[in-house]
């Protein structure tokens, strides 16, 4: 019960009243340095989200670290090898948010091809008396371009197959017990896509991967779904591709700098943006709040965690 636990990130509620009730919880926001200097010796699990970072000065100011829990699948913002380093064990939430995750990136697909949310603003505006709505794209029978064929990549696919979709996919390497075509090349992948769907890790190795280069493959008519992280997108590059006519759209659930939204993002009929929302459904929230507390509760009783981050 007096088990001290660190709370860095945003959390829901019940998350939270849940740690409370079973450990003694600290919120890092909340404290001062001289506060945390004076707990950080007997910390040993800090909890943080999927956008939150945990650095290597973090990790090495809390000497009785053993544990870090993400709520979230994603965990970049972790450094895990220092907290390898450290003997510090890293968990994380996957599987429980997969299909929120895949019907979101459905819903981004569906309203940036049928500009769902441009046509909504027209009836608003009172505009339809004036004129029929401009046509728009078709989704069943695309191509649809996966890059990162993981859990959710998988579950977008299964999907899109609903929709008659020709999908491909792109990722470190084929996995020969999957029925979709892989493509050993990004920019190949994109060139043979009408939407692009983004579905890999955070972190230094995708950094940007969705570059100018791949924006232009993906070619005038093509769209991009990013579900994934900000980071494997060059914001810069999206930008200047719609700007160029490079690309005819995108859905964004992610961003560079969240919760920052560039104007040029938010402003434009072809592109719809949600809040980093995914997974954020009541029932998914509290699996991933289940989740969380298994994995604390394993490590505080000496069981087998349930859901440690890949080796
Ligand atoms: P996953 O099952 O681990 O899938 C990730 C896929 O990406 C795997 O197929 C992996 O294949 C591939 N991959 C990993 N590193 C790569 C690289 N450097 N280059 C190319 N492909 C790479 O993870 P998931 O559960 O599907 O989740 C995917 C990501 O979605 C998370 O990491 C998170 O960032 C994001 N996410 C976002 C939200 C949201 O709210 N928007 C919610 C949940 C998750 P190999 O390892 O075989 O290469
Ligand atoms: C959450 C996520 O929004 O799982 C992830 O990787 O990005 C999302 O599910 C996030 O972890 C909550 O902060």
């Amino acid at each position: 019960m007096n088990q001290k636990v660190l709370k860095q990130a945003s959390l829901p509620d019940a998350l939270t009243a849940a740690l409370n009730e079973r450990y003694d919880l600290h919120e890092l926001t909340r404290m001062s340095r001289a506060d945390l200097a004076a707990i950080a010796g007997e910390v040993t699990v800090l909890v943080t989200n999927g956008e939150a970072v945990v650095t290597r000065d973090l990790i090495a100011s809390l000497p009785a670290l053993k544990l870090i829990a993400v709520f979230g699948v994603g965990y970049d913002g972790v450094d895990v090898a220092a907290a390898r380093d450290r003997g510090v064990a890293v968990t994380h939430t996957p599987g429980v948010l997969t299909d929120d995750v895949a019907d979101l990136a459905i819903g981004l697909l569906l309203a940036t091809s049928r500009n769902i949310v441009a046509a909504h603003k027209f009836i608003e505006q009172e505009r339809w008396p004036d004129g029929g709505f401009p046509w728009t794209r078709k989704v069943s029978g695309a191509r649809l371009g996966i890059f990162g064929m993981g859990r959710i990549g998988q579950a977008i696919a299964r999907r899109a197959e609903a929709f008659a979709m020709d999908i491909a996919y792109h990722g470190r390497r084929p996995d020969s017990s999957l029925p979709w075509r892989y493509i050993d090349d990004l920019r190949a992948l994109a060139q043979q896509s009408d939407f692009l769907m983004v579905c890999v890790p955070g972190g230094a190795e995708t950094q940007g991967k969705v570059n100018r280069p791949i924006l232009d493959a993906l070619g005038p008519q093509g769209m991009l779904i990013n579900i994934s992280r900000g980071s494997v997108v060059d914001e810069d590059a999206l930008i200047d591709a719609l700007d160029r006519g490079a690309i005819a759209g995108a859905g964004l659930d992610v961003f560079a700098n969240e919760p920052h939204v560039p104007a040029a993002l938010r402003q434009r009929d072809h592109v719809v943006v949600t809040p980093h929302m995914a997974s954020a459904t009541r029932e998914t929230r509290r699996a991933m709040s289940q989740l969380v507390l298994e994995n604390i509760d394993a490590w505080f009783s000496g069981q087998p965690l349930i859901t440690p981050v890949p080796r």
